[in-house]
């Protein structure tokens, strides 16, 4: 049974337009013990029917025939039943749980895989706090109907039979007698159902937008506290969490209705079928045994219509679960082998951009017309307004985005060929916010790696990102935990940790977006220098807005509203005396000078 925990058990292929059979591919590895639990708990049932057979002979021909002699083997009998029954409920119960646990279990397994491998555009328009609940809330709900529903229908049906059936060998009228509301009860389930499920799925939907708000919140509590919005926020969050609260009390309105009615229905068929029992034996009809023991199973025939209507009820909200849930696992993944051209070793780095558009998926162009030409080992720095287009531009080159027109080429061959995940290898990029994660400094440098890494190998990516001596500055070194459980580093100081985790992977194409805008000066030319022999040999990208860290640069492109409007060295843009990168120049040209005199006056 080892095949229900490899990766290849693919859910998207189980997915189906009716949601029940859905559920049901969805339990392929589970459904052995699926059918064991519900089979237990139909032996169970049978031995609680041949304890009130029992009852019957005890009564109409032990007692009744004056056969005394045998009382100590219905005794017995009765122990052995009272066992057997324990035996196959508690087997039940384990089979049950093993079946749902494990459902439940590969299912965010599959989940958590597969949410980290739908494209960035995916992720772009899907709210986290959406993502979460729908991974935990609606996977519980899922659980819940595999380990009480799923079976229980199973346990019902059984019951419902073998209880139908022993009746009617009583009594055939009897037992028809017993069951004739059951057409009354299931319509009125069925209307229950179908309210329930929308209330449910409102209620879940809200749900939903509580987290997101909540997730939302807690990532930016520092924005609320800086613009004291605490209380706009709090009313925000009172808002939808009221908006919860009258869903919520809907929802159960819904239950609390539905409970009673269905228990007045039962009640009354249990009470009609007493009657009828009572008059057949006061009529000699069936025997005083006959009646005892018929008013002892015909709660097992109720019991289970009544509870049939329960579990269809119930499961409405595992069928809006279910729902959500493959509204995720529908979404296809990158696909990230797919590409018809892999080289078998490191590309050379030469970048070919030919009349390249691209738009995200909301349509708007963000990038139009761009041509350049990067040699092998050259650098090229991208300079330009804010929302020019610059980390648009480098995130097509790993394919994080597919552009919309023209080609791209690397090494002659059109970047669409390539597999993404051999265009990522060769590939590091040091993001423009970069994310660090709770785990030590030495982890975090050594991400994505892929294989072990000595401790000689980390210092000396720290080193050439100058984050070395600050690192060994914190009390526990390398083994300090950054974030929420351990040291808050500064917005530079995450850069170069960043910085050291790129230079790490040693790629062979270098993205840098705005890797230093948060370093100081000097932090930065230092830097620069251990990058500069990092960067020989590798096609490195550079977007950065001061002229010192872009005017080395083999070519320069200077970005306005998604046009290149200058390319070219640093020599060759500065003669254009009107051109964007001769103001920018000028502007911070005098800035440094009047610092340079405001800190001479200070000194002096
Ligand atoms: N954009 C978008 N969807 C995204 C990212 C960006 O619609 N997922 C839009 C916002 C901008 C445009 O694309 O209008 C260009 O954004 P960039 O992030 O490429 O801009 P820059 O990197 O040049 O700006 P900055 O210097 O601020 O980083
Ligand atoms: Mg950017």
């Amino acid at each position: 049974m080892n095949h229900r925990h490899t990766p290849e058990f693919d859910l998207q292929e189980t997915l189906s337009e009716n949601r029940l059979i859905g559920l049901w591919r969805m339990m392929r590895g589970f459904r052995l013990p699926y059918v064991g639990a519900t089979l237990a708990l139909g032996l169970a049932a049978v031995s609680k029917t041949a304890t009130y057979l029992l009852i019957q002979y005890l009564i109409d021909d032990v007692l009744g025939g004056g056969l005394l002699n045998l009382l100590p083997w219905v005794a017995l009998g009765f122990l052995g039943l009272a066992l057997f029954e324990g035996a196959f409920t508690f087997l039940s119960g384990r089979w049950a749980a093993f079946t749902a646990e494990g459902i439940a279990r590969r299912l965010r397994n599959y989940l958590f895989d597969h949410i980290q491998r739908l494209s960035f555009s995916y992720h772009d328009r899907t709210q986290t706090g959406e993502l979460l609940q729908r991974a935990t809330s609606d996977v519980e709900a899922i659980n819940r109907f595999f380990l009480q529903q799923a079976t229980g229908v199973g346990r019902i049906v059984l019951l419902f039979a073998i209880n139908f059936a022993a009746i009617a060998y009583i009594n055939v009228q009897l037992a028809f007698l017993s069951v004739v509301s059951l057409p009354l009860l299931w319509v009125m389930s069925y209307y229950f159902f179908t309210r329930i499920e929308k209330a449910y799925e409102a209620y879940q939907e809200q749900e939903a937008r509580l987290s997101a708000t909540l997730q939302e919140n807690l990532s930016g509590v520092r924005v609320v506290k800086a613009f004291a919005r605490q209380q706009f926020e709090i009313d925000k969050f009172g808002a939808e969490n009221k908006e919860k609260y009258r869903r919520g009390m809907r929802l159960l309105l819904m239950h609390s209705l539905y409970w009673p009615v269905s228990d007045i229905v039962a009640g009354m068929q249990m009470l009609g079928g007493f009657l009828a029992g009572a008059l057949m034996a006061l009529n000699g009809i069936i025997t005083v045994g006959d009646y005892l023991a018929f008013s002892g199973m015909v709660i097992w025939i109720i019991w289970p219509m009544r509870n049939l209507g329960r579990l269809i009820v119930q499961a409405s909200t595992a069928l809006v679960s279910y729902n959500r849930v493959s509204e995720i696992i529908r979404e296809d993944r990158e696909p990230m082998e797919a590409g018809d051209h892999l080289p078998d070793g490191d590309v050379r780095g030469e970048i070919v951009f030919e009349n390249v558009h691209f738009a995200y998926e909301d349509g708007t162009e963000v990038l139009h017309n761009i041509n350049f030409h990067v040699q092998p080992g050259q650098v090229i720095a991208l300079m330009g307004s804010t929302g020019s287009g610059k980390t648009s531009l480098v995130n097509l080159l790993p394919r994080f985005y597919e552009y919309t027109g023209g080609r791209i080429l690397l090494d002659g061959v059109e970047l669409k060929r390539y597999p993404r995940k051999y265009l990522r290898s060769q590939i590091g990029i040091v993001e423009q916010e970069p994310f660090l994660f709770s785990r030590t400094i030495r982890e975090n440098i050594a991400y994505g790696v892929g294989r072990q890494v000595t401790d000689e190998e980390v210092y000396q990516a720290a080193r050439a990102a100058a984050i070395h001596d600050v690192i060994l500055s914190f009390p526990e070194g390398y083994n300090t935990l950054v974030g929420e459980r351990g040291v808050t580093l500064s917005g530079g100081q995450k850069q170069r940790v960043a910085i050291a985790r790129t230079l790490l992977k040693d790629p062979r194409i270098l993205i840098l977006d705005d890797a230093t805008s948060s370093v100081d000066t000097e932090t930065e030319a230092a830097i620069r220098a251990a990058l500069e022999r990092l960067m020989e040999g590798r096609t490195t990208f550079i977007i950065a807005h001061r002229i010192q860290t872009v005017m080395h640069a083999d070519a320069i492109l200077v970005f306005n509203k998604g046009h290149i409007v200058q390319q070219g060295t640093h020599e060759e843009l500065l003669k254009d005396e009107d051109g964007i990168y001769r103001r920018i120049y000028e502007v911070q040209a005098r800035i440094e000078v009047e610092l340079e005199r405001e800190i001479a006056s200070v000194g002096g």
